[in-house]
């Protein structure tokens, strides 16, 4: 017996020495002092050993269990250490390497070009407005004297919700229904950008959907030199000082009389090329004096009020700011042409 044990010892100290990990040490503690493990089993026979015999054999089976368990408690710890340091070596962060870039995204180039109308007409007293990009036929045509009927409705093709819904095709309706709402007795300054559409076949100078920004002054004693003064102030602010303008008699339903403002090439100084079609000048927008139809159906008495209005397209602007050259680059979302655009 005292072979066997000593035998267990040397095999089992072997074993602790050879395990990897704390599952293996485990499994060796079972193995040699478990409950059901080979010391046990060795000292089941010690009812067979003389009087003298017995203690002898109890004290060495004690050492031997002792000196084994030491043996895995000293391993153990060492294999959690070494454990530890391996974790603490996975989860290393190197505070010195790069980040991940991040990309940034950027205004729209037609979002920047309405935020700067936005602004100039601001500081001239404007307030900004927007309204609804589903409207009522009665807001869309009829509030700005384009009856059912009127053949001047040809030209705004739009897309029908239902007879009398449909997709706006200018943001008119917006100042329609801001003077709707102010019961004829108070003046108005407005602008209204915004998304329009119209039923057309797209290509490089049409889209089914633009934007446009629309002005509205409305009060005692406006005249058509404060449409120029107002008009010519933005065009020498957006285009720059040395910008000339002029305007062309012209037609639209809602204005009377009406007037399409043209401002001098920069290409050419005036001289004629190819931005400006050899004349000189750059359309830029189209204005007139508020027709009284339209004032009186919004509830103001003409008699009393007059205003100007004027629209522009943001679109075309853009095109002519950066010599775009086809206007469905706004709506196809290519990032390497919008990216252009961002302030660095
Ligand atoms: C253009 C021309 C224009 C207006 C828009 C307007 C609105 C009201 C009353 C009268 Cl509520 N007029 N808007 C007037 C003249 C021209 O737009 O060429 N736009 C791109």
């Amino acid at each position: 017996m005292k072979e066997q044990l000593q035998t267990l010892e040397k095999e089992a100290i072997e074993k602790v020495n050879g395990t990897t990990n704390l599952k293996e040490i485990q499994e060796v503690q079972v193995t040699y002092l478990g409950r059901k493990g080979s010391i046990t089993e060795v000292l089941r026979g010690m009812g067979k050993l003389s009087k003298e015999e017995r203690p002898v054999i109890g004290e060495l089976a004690n050492k031997v269990r002792t000196t084994i368990q030491s043996a895995i408690d000293k391993k153990k710890e060492k294999l959690e250490q070494e454990e530890l340091e391996k974790q603490l070596l996975k989860e290393t962060i190197d505070v010195t390497l790069p980040g991940r870039p991040v990309n940034f995204g950027g205004k729209h180039i037609l979002t920047s070009i309405i935020e700067e109308i936005e602004d100039l007409f601001i500081g001239l007293g404007y307030e900004v407005r927007e309204g609804p990009e589903v409207e009522t036929d009665y807001f869309n045509f009829e509030a700005l004297n384009l009856p059912k009927g009127h053949p001047a409705r040809d030209m705004q093709d739009s897309f029908y919700i239902t007879n009398e819904l449909l997709l706006r095709t200018h943001t008119s309706p917006v100042q329609a229904r801001t003077m709707r709402t102010l019961d004829g007795n108070e003046p108005i300054r407005m602008i209204c950008p915004g998304k329009v559409y119209r039923r057309d076949n797209d290509d490089a100078t049409h889209s089914h959907q633009f934007t446009q920004i629309e002005g509205l002054y409305v009060d005692r004693n406006v005249r058509m030199s404060d449409l120029k003064g107002t008009l010519n102030l933005f065009a020498k602010k957006l285009f720059g000082e040395d910008r000339e303008i002029r305007f062309r008699p012209s037609f639209f339903p809602f204005t009377e009389p009406s007037v399409e403002m043209d401002i001098s090439c920069k290409v050419c100084s005036g001289k004629g090329c190819s931005v400006c079609k050899q004349t000189g000048w750059i359309e830029i927008l189209g204005s007139g004096m508020v027709h009284p139809k339209v004032l009186e159906m919004a509830g103001y008495d003409p008699e009393v009020y007059t205003g100007f209005a004027f629209g522009m397209g943001p679109d075309r602007i853009a095109m002519l700011k950066y010599g775009i050259d086809d206007i469905r680059r706004f709506y196809t979302d290519d990032v390497r042409f919008l990216k252009q655009f961002h302030e660095a």
